[in-house]
């Protein structure tokens, strides 16, 4: 069965709470348990991790070299900033789809660059928890034609 690593960067351990207007209601907690009913539905393994720390999510990215098959991920802010996480992505060449809860494109123009997007396959923004499940099954079809 595939193996998909969700990553998710600072502060969106603080769904629910945080600016709902724009990142919807829904707790993390509340999207692992999305993610984990579209896994399995897909017949996908999901190991659903978030860290507040840039230099934690490249060592997850890293240790998935090799164990995983593809990598779900909002960098949160490090999106915006991380050449080490765009480093690490280009370094396990895992498919990756780039997901945001809201659409930065719409919000201040700093949000309005992305390091992780030149190394994503796709990218889903705007969806709220939603884009996580879309992802799940992008990843899905990638992972499908691939192997055929
Ligand atoms: C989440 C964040 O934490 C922001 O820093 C990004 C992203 C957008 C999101 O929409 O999920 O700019």
């Amino acid at each position: 069965m595939p193996s998909i690593l969700i990553l998710n960067g600072p502060n969106l351990n603080m769904l629910g709470i945080r600016e709902p207007a724009i990142y919807g209601s829904e707790t993390l907690a509340d999207i692992k348990r999305k993610c984990q009913a579209e896994a399995k539905a897909l017949g996908l393994k999901v190991d659903f991790r978030q860290s507040n720390h840039e230099g934690e999510l490249v060592t997850w990215i890293q240790k998935a070299y090799g164990k995983m098959d593809g990598i779900i991920l909002n960098a949160g802010a490090y999106t915006h900033t991380s050449i080490a996480i765009h480093d690490a992505l280009k370094a396990v060449g895992l498919p990756v789809i780039e997901v945001h809860l809201s659409n930065p494109h719409e919000r201040e123009s700093f949000r309005h660059v992305s390091y992780v997007a030149p190394v994503a396959a796709d990218i889903i923004t705007g969806k709220r928890g939603e884009g996580y499940v879309l992802a799940l099954r992008r990843l899905k079809d990638i992972l499908k034609n691939k192997n055929s």
